[in-house]
């Protein structure tokens, strides 16, 4: 069986890792952040993904799955670690420049890399030449290939098995030999292409979603303005059988959505106008929760202002770009009022909000109870059962229409 090295251990790398693992694969988890390998190697996992905890837990326990902080030989490696973007929105490849240069002294001929990561056009390319520093043939005795990742946390599991997944190869060998690897996992179809194809193909699909929502969030705006529903409105309009319009929400949080669209803008800025846009329409939408919130709680002398939800979305315990999370943090900064906070996901307020003593994390039924202002953020299953007699004598900012 072969062996797989998987750099970067997060949302992605991690499942990926102890999938394979429990193929019966040799698999060496790395990652730079010691806290983290430790805890893997007892069986323990950093972040919360159903049935995650059992599938590393027993890929450790099989012994089929070990971590460590650096990269030793293996016959494959997939770089899977992150992309973050400048205070410019420009792409930060520091990760995989690094995870690449980390692999230099251990990668053999014969051995193929993978890279998962969501990257800009062009990137694949530019770790291949990085890996020449191997002083071997790339591309002959070292495969290359661009496979980029596509599950929704929260479905992690599910999805990385029955997701078609698309390969793109320095050369048609290098996509043949990722292809062999991921049959071994993957139940959907799998297509090959070449690097860029593959590398656009993933900022697409993001940036598409990044648009419709776009598209929704506008129409909340004008509806708003217009007294319209705009929750019946969009039903309504979806039962064309060409029409498919996403929800609007308090702006786009997550860290794929939020950022990948700057990933194919900062590839050519001048023609990615619409994709710019919808950014800055989605953007925008946070800010006018904002604007709605202050408005209202400039009729109370000391205006409770409960905040229902601070996940980025529904049912999961993910902050990262949570607009919740700035809507929260702007209005505590502000000092619109007393902030109760209810997020069933969090046992402690996160830091951007932990520093403010206007803040409290609260309960549900206390903050139903104590608010004047009920703000939906998060569309959490719990938050659809209140009773909406509750509502009745407050203002409420619905984001997500889950009592419209
Ligand atoms: N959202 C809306 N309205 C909608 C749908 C979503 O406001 O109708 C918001 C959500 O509330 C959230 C954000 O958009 O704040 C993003 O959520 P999401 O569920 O659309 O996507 P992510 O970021 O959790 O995962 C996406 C997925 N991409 C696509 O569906 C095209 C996933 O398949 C990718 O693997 C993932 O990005 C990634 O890692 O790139």
């Amino acid at each position: 069986m072969e062996k797989i090295c998987v750099l970067g251990l997060g949302y992605v790398g991690l499942p990926t890792a102890s999938i394979f693992a429990t193929k019966g694969f040799d698999v060496l988890g790395v990652d730079v952040r010691s806290e983290i390998v430790d805890g893997i190697n007892r069986g323990e996992i950093h972040i919360s993904e159903p049935g995650l905890d059992v599938l590393v837990k027993s890929a450790v326990l099989s012994e089929k799955l070990t971590a460590a902080t650096l990269p030793a030989s293996a016959d494959v490696f997939i770089l899977s670690v992150p992309t973050p973007l400048t205070k410019e929105h420009k792409p930060d490849l520091s990760f995989v420049e690094a995870a690449t240069d980390s692999i230099v002294p251990v990668v053999a001929a014969g051995n193929l890399v993978i890279l998962e990561s969501t990257v800009p056009v062009g990137t694949t390319a530019a770790v291949a030449k990085r890996l020449r520093k191997s002083g071997l043939d790339v591309g002959e005795e070292l495969l290359v290939a661009h496979c980029p990742e596509r599950v929704l946390p929260g479905h992690v599991l599910k999805e990385l098995v029955e997701n078609d997944r698309i390969i793109g190869g320095l050369n048609p060998e290098s996509a043949q030999r990722a292809r062999a690897l991921y049959r071994t996992i993957v139940d959907g179809e799998i297509y090959l292409t070449d690097c860029p194809t593959a590398e656009m193909t993933k900022l697409i699909e993001n940036a598409f979603r990044d648009v419709n929502i776009a598209f929704a969030n506008e129409l909340s705006l004008i509806s708003d303005k217009l007294g319209i529903n705009v929750w019946e409105l969009i039903k309504l309009a979806n039962r064309h059988q060409r029409v498919n319009i996403l929800q609007p929400g308090p702006g786009v949080g997550g860290h794929c959505i939020a950022l990948d669209p700057w990933l194919l803008i900062a590839s050519d800025p001048e023609n990615a106008r619409l994709i710019r846009m919808a950014r800055s329409v989605n953007q925008h939408k946070t800010s006018w929760v904002i604007e709605r919130i202050q408005a209202l709680a400039g009729r109370f002398k000391t205006p409770v202002i409960a905040c229902l939800g601070l996940a980025y979305k529904d049912d999961i315990d993910d902050l990262r770009e949570s607009p919740a999370v700035e809507i929260v943090a702007t209005l505590a900064e502000e000092r619109v009022g007393r902030l109760l906070v209810v997020e069933p996901y969090a046992t402690v307020l996160p830091p951007p909000l932990a520093a403010y003593p206007d803040v409290v994390l609260t309960d549900l039924s206390g903050a139903l109870r104590e608010a004047d202002i009920l703000v939906l953020l998060t569309h959490h299953r719990v938050f659809a059962d209140v009773d909406h007699e509750q509502l009745k004598e407050k203002f409420v900012v619905d984001t997500r229409g889950m009592w419209a």
